[in-house]
């Protein structure tokens, strides 16, 4: 079948990172909608907030008090889901009943002392000081013998379980290779074993030359709606150049990791005129001192809004028991994102 005909009819899509497939419903855009209305909170004006347990010099949850820190503060989750002393221990019955335990380390880190300002918001400077904590981050956490992968993810908004609105990431390293990344590292090293290439180069490569799912790009990365999403609007950032971490990217291309940071989520903020929410994440060769060198470093962009700012995506029925499913195509939420202006909608009127 061609492209153009499968454009209009439901089809299923192969997301050869985690090799599952995907239901693509074009012609369901239509249909109306009398489920539930979401209310996403307007971004926060204040430059700091008494009552936020992120900003500068106020006391956490633990009882625990933040420096008055100027740029970037990092710090031990004070709720961490993984502890560095748990135990060795293991379960398993028949196969059947199967658990280990499972030791790791969480951290939080701010990205700005003002409560107020988010990544969209943030001056490129600002965001390259925050690259530079997370590089500093994962070189640091792999030097941690048992550690073997390092999530750094962050929530934006209320609608995707984001605590607080002071702008801030997570970092969970634990002691194994969790599934996703697992599933993605296979998938890299088969088909490399196969193609005697990177699957995200070729893939990137095809992208650029097809220009049907590019949302934004500079001479270091690229963000696509990759042609496997599953979210409305989701994204995948890819480094131009091979390299499986962060830390291994270059002055320059810091400098347009920051660049590529704000593009897109100024698109995302622009589309609706809104704080949009997502989940975002990096993938990174895995941190247990083997080369991996099949991986190429990425990141992944799930926001949940479909329609407008009141309309998200539910996972839900089908998708929960079968497979995942989309409506508005991959192409038509690249077009949509990549006509929006670079120019953030709060700083219309110049910068605050
Ligand atoms: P989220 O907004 O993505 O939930 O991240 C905030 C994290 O901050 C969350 O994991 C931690 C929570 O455990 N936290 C502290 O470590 N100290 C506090 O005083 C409150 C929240
Ligand atoms: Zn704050």
């Amino acid at each position: 079948m061609s492209h153009s005909s499968l454009e209009q009819s439901p089809h299923r899509r192969y997301n050869p990172l985690t090799r599952e497939w995907v239901l693509i419903s074009p012609h369901r855009t239509q249909r109306p909608w009398q489920g539930t209305v979401e209310k996403i909170a307007s971004p926060s004006e204040a430059r700091y907030d008494p009552s936020c347990y992120l900003c500068p010099g106020n006391e956490r949850a633990g009882g625990v008090r933040n420096p008055n820190y100027k740029s970037t503060f990092t710090f031990e989750n004070d709720f961490s889901a993984l502890l560095p002393t748990t135990q060795n221990a293991e379960i398993n019955e028949e196969g059947l009943l199967v658990a280990q335990s499972e030791p790791g380390l969480c951290r939080v880190i701010c990205f700005s002392p003002r409560h107020d300002l988010t990544i969209p918001l943030m001056s490129p400077s600002e965001i390259r000081e925050v690259i530079d904590v997370w590089s500093e981050q994962y070189r640091e956490l792999e030097k941690v013998p048992w550690i073997r992968h390092i999530q750094i993810f962050e929530n934006r908004g209320a609608l995707m379980g984001a605590s607080n609105p002071h702008p801030h990431c997570q970092i969970w390293a634990n002691a194994t290779i969790p599934n996703i990344p697992e599933r993605e590292l296979s998938s890299f090293e088969a088909y490399t074993g196969r193609e005697k290439n990177c699957l995200l180069c070729d893939y990137l490569k095809l992208e650029l030359s097809k220009n049907e799912r590019v949302v934004c790009q500079n001479d270091g990365f690229a963000v696509v709606v990759p042609y496997w999403a599953v979210w409305p609007f989701e994204t995948l950032l890819l480094s131009k150049r091979h390299l499986g971490a962060m830390h291994e990217l270059s002055a320059d291309e810091r400098e347009l990791l920051a660049d590529i940071l704000k593009q897109i989520t100024i698109r995302y903020d622009n589309l609706f005129e809104t704080a949009f929410p997502y989940s975002m994440g990096f993938h990174q060769r895995p941190s247990d001192r083997q080369p991996h060198p099949a991986f190429h470093f990425h990141a992944h962009y799930y926001p949940p809004l479909l329609r407008s700012a009141t309309v998200r995506k539910f996972m839900v029925g089908y998708e929960l028991l079968a497979s995942p499913q989309r409506d508005i195509t991959p192409e038509s939420a690249a077009e949509r994102l990549s006509k929006l202006t670079g120019i953030h909608y709060l700083h219309r009127n110049g910068p605050t």
